[in-house]
């Protein structure tokens, strides 16, 4: 039974969204559309976000006005679910560090910042390592890189497979830590204790017992940080090729009347 906190939706059914290419463009806002589109979803439907990234950059692309992101959606789910809101209050939660412990977390940093420094690419900027609360972030560019930088990288990286080859060195390296790499974005990857991906975030919902899981996103392939979600036997997955295409599905499959 889904408690009464969602006794206003006619459809006991929710609908997660990835961000990053399924609600705005890498990095860059959402759209006054996707906007517009999500509230009238969100008088039919549950609906929540579900990102790889820190709870900040989620909030800078969702958020337009003075209006709080966390109270446009009834779940948020930053890094993966790590950070959790239900209603726009925070749920209890786990953290990398707590899980790896600071021995080990700090060979793997100092082995991959080595790694970067050895590597010969055109450009390179700051933050090659992020560290956050449920992962950490490893960007062989950098996380300071434009717009315009990002995109020169990515399609580097497409032709030199610079993340696919240092992914394969760390899990040579540290078979032993428990972790999983997964390529979500533009510049950099994710590591995070295997099963932190975002199937995390359906434990987290599942009291609510809801008569189905929606996700959408754009990385559902093998490898893609949606995979694992979007292929979960709990969810009825949407591969979406960017956020226009998500509002056509949501009006054409969810809108309708
Ligand atoms: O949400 C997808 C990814 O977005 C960013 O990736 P990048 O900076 O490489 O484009 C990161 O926040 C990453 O953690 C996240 O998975």
């Amino acid at each position: 039974m889904v408690s009464s906190a969602f006794a206003d939706r006619p459809n006991k059914k929710l609908c997660l969204f990835d961000v990053d290419g399924t609600l705005s463009l890498a990095r860059q806002s959402a759209s006054p559309e996707m906007k517009a589109t999500l509230a009238a979803l969100r008088k039919k439907y549950v609906i929540g976000f579900v990102g790889g990234s820190d709870l900040m950059k989620i909030i800078e692309q969702l958020q337009s006005g003075t209006e709080n992101v966390l109270d446009e959606f009834d779940y948020g789910f930053a890094e993966n679910g790590l950070t959790a809101f239900k209603l726009g209050k925070k749920l209890p939660t786990h953290t990398f560090i707590e899980f790896l412990g600071e021995e080990k977390y700090k060979k793997l940093v100092n082995f991959c910042l080595h790694y970067i420094a050895d590597l010969d690419l055109p450009i390179k900027r700051g933050t090659f390592i992020e560290f956050r609360r449920g992962m950490v972030n490893i960007s062989p560019i950098g996380r300071n890189a434009s717009i315009e930088e990002r995109i020169e990288f990515e399609k580097l990286d497409l032709k030199n497979g610079y993340r696919r080859k240092m992914i394969e060195v760390l899990k040579e390296k540290f078979p032993d830590y428990g972790l999983k790499f997964s390529i979500g974005g533009q510049i950099s990857f994710d590591a995070f204790p295997v099963g932190w991906d975002k199937t995390f975030a359906l434990g987290i919902v599942a009291d609510e017992q809801f008569e189905e899981i929606h996700f959408f996103g754009d990385k559902t392939y093998e490898g893609g940080n949606d995979y694992e979600i979007f292929s979960d036997p709990r969810t009825i997955g949407h591969a979406v090729k960017n956020p226009e295409d998500t509002i056509r599905i949501l009006k054409e499959e969810f809108l309708r009347d």
